[in-house]
């Protein structure tokens, strides 16, 4: 991985060189590195910023896009803008609850039911969020929701009895320990691997959003679709510190703005995106199903587990988090 942090035009060091006045405006790199393919809504999203960054600046803010994974995987996403090995960075947020129970605060299951709990929700978590993520040495730019999180499956799921021993692909320590819960084996597989998981046999089931399924074309190998929506879960997207501060006044509100126009878009386009990735996953051949009861119960008395497990870790910020989401209910 090549470092790029601020570079200037070949033409400005060109006139530093020769001792001239620099006329050029000084023009600044960022390479944003991300972990979704370029065809997902959330990329989609990020390049609409990027490009809105670019036109407000004048192309004075340059930020080149690496989708689907291809600068560093989603895991290492936060590590690497943190050390500005990335200026910008988009990753999901429940995967990093490990290093603070904040991050996994969306995740938690049947804690807001719709998009706009969903909402609510982002609002009671972000001044902790942007807290963790402050000490993490990164600004929060924005926070998009991915559509409600289903379980998909090679075979029909009843109850939670019949996730025991099912292959259950995981992306978070919440969905580690339901797999764990229901007797499922629990194997982590990114994003960017899933179709080869799926190919290979390494995983049978999984919980993700329509828009992932439809992505990644999950109905060539899953048959079953339960619509749960069992939580409504986050990427944050944000950039290094010191790249921030750097900026001129002009440029990070230009940033500022372009990110409040991705925030709201990409809330938008995520309702817009879950609608039409179900009719794709029909049209696939996939059996587009409500839960049974049973599975309902089932899985509503495990999130109580892994809901109290969180609140145990998360200590008074979890509450306090907690206690305002429900004020704001
Ligand atoms: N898709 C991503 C994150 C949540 C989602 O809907 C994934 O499955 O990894």
């Amino acid at each position: 991985m090549k470092r790029r942090d601020f570079c200037t035009t070949g033409a400005a060091l060109a006139a530093a060189g020769l001792g001239l006045p620099t006329l050029a405006q000084a023009e600044t790199k960022w390479d944003f590195a991300t972990a979704y393919p370029a065809i997902n809504f959330h990329s989609k999203n990020n390049q609409q910023f990027v490009d809105d960054v670019a036109a407000a600046t004048k192309g004075a803010l340059k930020i080149q896009p690496h989708f689907g994974a291809s600068l560093f995987k989603m895991p290492e996403i936060k590590r690497a803008v943190q050390t500005g090995n990335a200026q910008m960075g988009e990753f999901f947020l429940v995967s990093f609850q490990n290093e603070s129970q904040i991050f996994g605060a969306d995740g938690l299951p049947f804690l807001a039911k719709d998009y706009d709990d969903a909402f609510k929700l982002y609002q009671a978590q972000k001044p902790f969020l942007e807290a963790a993520l402050d000490k993490a040495n990164q600004v929060l730019l924005y926070s998009v929701a991915w559509p409600p999180q289903n379980i998909y499956s090679t075979k029909p799921i009843n109850s939670a009895a019949d996730l025991k021993g099912l292959k259950w692909r995981v992306y978070s320590p919440t969905t580690a320990r339901i797999g764990e819960l229901v007797g499922a084996t629990p194997v982590t597989i990114q994003e960017a691997e899933l179709a080869q998981a799926l190919a290979t046999g390494v995983i049978e089931g999984l919980i993700t959003s329509s828009a992932t399924g439809a992505d990644n074309k999950l109905y060539e190998h899953l048959k079953y679709f339960y619509e749960v929506q069992a939580w409504i879960p986050k990427n944050a997207v944000t950039v290094n510190k010191k790249a921030f501060s750097a900026l001129p006044k002009a440029e990070q509100d230009a940033v500022r703005q372009a990110a409040a126009a991705a925030e709201k878009r990409g809330w938008e386009s995520s309702r817009e995106v879950n609608t039409r990735s179900i009719e794709t996953l029909k049209k696939g051949g996939m059996q587009v199903l409500a839960p049974s009861d049973q599975l309902k119960a089932d899985l509503v008395k495990v999130g109580e587990v892994v809901t109290k497990e969180w609140v145990e870790k998360a200590g008074a910020d979890g509450k306090a988090l907690l206690d305002a989401y429900n004020k704001s209910k």
